[in-house]
């Protein structure tokens, strides 16, 4: 059995980080031109630097809930056929147990050098004119994947979806591509697609299966039907 799971920040959403686009979610409060695009950060570095210090910070203090640990509990019990490929670039899949984590939108806890390309943790306050440790360029930025910009390990994602038998999207409203099309690449490869999410996302018709509803509920609930199949 293989398993592709999507994630995105409504999985995160009751470790109490913000989502995005839910009422007061983040791009209510700044505009996603200024923060998450490279445009954004040539014009007004600063800004963008405290808009992901504070998520950094916001991300220490959090702690991974019941639907992070769910998700690690079922790739322990299924070693090998399991991965998640997240949107979010908090750490918490991975500080919940989780060890096949592909972070497509990149991380809020690494460090990027814009010159050479080097990246080492991130600083719990980043400014650009930190010195990149390996080239002592002052090019410091985050190392997340802002709008225009590709996203990471691309290739790896469509061969898991390729050889996936159950795709499942959890806490993601479907408005960001490539990730969106997602499902529809798994659905075309034969997989069976679920979406787990509080209510229907944008592209719930590419879905077979829809279960909605707080992620701490419904996708425990979910890993436990899953492992019982298994073990029939
Ligand atoms: C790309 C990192 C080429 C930074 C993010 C013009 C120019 C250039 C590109 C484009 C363009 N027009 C369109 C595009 C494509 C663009 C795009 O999709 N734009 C959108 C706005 C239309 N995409 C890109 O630019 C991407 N790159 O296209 O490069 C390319 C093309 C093909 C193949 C390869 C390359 C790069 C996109 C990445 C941008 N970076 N994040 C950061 O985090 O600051 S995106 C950002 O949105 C986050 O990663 C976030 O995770 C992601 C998606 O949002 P969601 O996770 O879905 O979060 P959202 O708030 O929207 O939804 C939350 C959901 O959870 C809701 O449905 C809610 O109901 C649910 N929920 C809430 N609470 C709970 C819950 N569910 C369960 N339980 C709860 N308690």
């Amino acid at each position: 059995m293989r398993i592709v799971i999507l994630t995105g920040a409504g999985i995160s959403a009751e470790s109490g980080l913000g989502t995005f686009r839910d009422k007061g979610g983040l791009w209510s409060q700044y505009d996603l031109e200024d923060v998450a695009t490279p445009e954004g950060f040539a014009r007004n570095p600063d800004l963008v630097q405290r808009f992901y210090n504070a998520r950094r910070a916001n991300c220490a203090a959090a702690v991974p809930n019941a639907a992070h640990h769910a998700l690690a509990r079922l790739e322990a019990a299924l070693p090998g056929q399991v991965v998640i490929v997240t949107q979010n670039v908090d750490d918490l899949h991975v500080r919940a147990g989780s060890k096949a984590v592909i972070q497509m939108h990149g991380a809020l806890m690494r460090a990027l050098c814009a010159d050479c390309g080097h990246r080492w943790p991130a600083p719990a306050t980043m400014t650009t004119a930190d010195p990149c440790p390996h080239c002592a360029r002052p090019a410091t930025r985050p190392d997340v994947v802002w709008f225009g910009e590709m996203p990471y390990q691309m290739e790896d994602i469509a061969a898991d979806i390729e050889r996936a038998d159950l795709f499942a999207a959890i806490g993601t409203s479907g408005q960001v591509w490539p990730a969106a099309g997602f499902a529809e690449a798994a659905r075309e490869a034969g997989a069976r697609c679920l979406e787990l999410n509080l209510e229907p996302s944008d592209v719930s018709r590419s879905f077979h299966e829809h279960q909605y509803g707080p992620a701490t509920q419904i996708v425990p609930a979910w890993v436990d039907r899953v492992l019982a199949r298994t073990r029939t």
